[in-house]
């Protein structure tokens, strides 16, 4: 049976059942091309609430932590994140597939859930069709860089497994149980995700009753240099890769007008350098 062990923390491979940590997964030359790949994007910061999606009554909308890229389909956190059985419909918005040195990395992981894990713990069509790409670091106020390289505690909705990557600094992820707002969550198993790690968590107890979130990230002076994120300085990427039926995800042509009203900031400037959202407007 699945014990996790309290305050884990290793350099080691782990896996029990469910949640698998793999460091060094990613080999130099893998981890260079997929940099040299990220060195093409163009990551956007995006506000939480809308119009269409207001913030709770008396809160301000806010900025994310963090510049952004989806890939395969995007969330746009302002009309709120996938969340079945009632958040489903246009939610999730067609965008740019793979490059292959992703797909062919995202294939392999799905061949590993799939001799990891229990067949009922993968979802029938399951694949790993969408990926977030989180870039952690210091948001620069004129000269001030203030450090926003954390995630509160949250859970995936998207259904069956999720995979993580990790490049540059080391994050400190913990997975917690929640007892509500006004109450400190409990931490029940923590890992540092180091550099080209690869973290696969899924079935009922690491999605569905525990939440997860990253604390900190190391600050020893790895910075990427090359990367599009204007007065943000980038010192860890994270890759969560995850599942979203396909019948869920649609054009952004096909959304409801007030809707694509609340995006076309956000569609028109990932446009200015990706001819895929190019074409998703014109
Ligand atoms: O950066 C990480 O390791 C975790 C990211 C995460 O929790 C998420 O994207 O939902």
């Amino acid at each position: 049976m699945f014990k996790p062990k309290l305050n884990q923390h290793s350099r080691s491979s782990q896996q029990y059942q469910n949640l698998i940590y793999k460091p060094g997964y990613v080999k130099p030359s893998i981890k260079k091309e997929i940099l040299e790949y990220l060195s093409t994007l163009y990551p956007i910061w995006e506000m939480r609430f809308s119009n269409s999606n207001p913030p709770p009554e008396g809160e301000p909308n806010r900025e994310l932590l963090r510049p952004v890229y989806w890939l395969g389909n995007w969330q746009f956190a302002c009309l709120d994140y996938y969340h079945p059985p009632k958040g489903i419909r246009n939610r999730c918005v067609s965008a740019e597939e793979y490059p292959t040195i992703l797909q062919r990395m995202v294939s392999e992981i799905e061949n590993e859930v799939r001799q990891s894990f229990s067949p009922k713990d993968i979802p029938e069509n399951w694949h790993l069709n969408t990926c977030l790409i989180n870039f952690y670091g210091n948001k620069y106020y004129d000269d001030t860089a203030v450090d926003c390289a954390r995630v509160g505690e949250h859970k995936d909705f998207e259904p069956g497994p999720v995979a993580s990557v990790s490049f540059g600094e080391r994050a400190y992820f913990q997975f917690v149980k929640s007892e509500g707002k006004q109450q400190k969550s409990q931490v029940v198993l923590h890992q540092w995700l180091e550099d080209s790690s690869l973290q696969i968590f899924g079935g009922d107890k690491f999605k569905k009753q525990l939440f997860h979130r990253v604390q900190r990230v190391e600050n020893k002076g790895i910075i990427f240099k090359e990367l599009n994120t204007t007065g943000f300085e980038t010192r860890r990427i994270n890759f969560t890769f995850r599942y979203v039926p396909r019948e869920h995800i649609l054009p952004y042509r096909s959304l409801p007008e007030n809707l694509r009203t609340d995006l076309k900031n956000y569609v028109t400037e990932l446009a200015n350098h990706s001819d895929f959202w190019k074409n998703q407007i014109d």
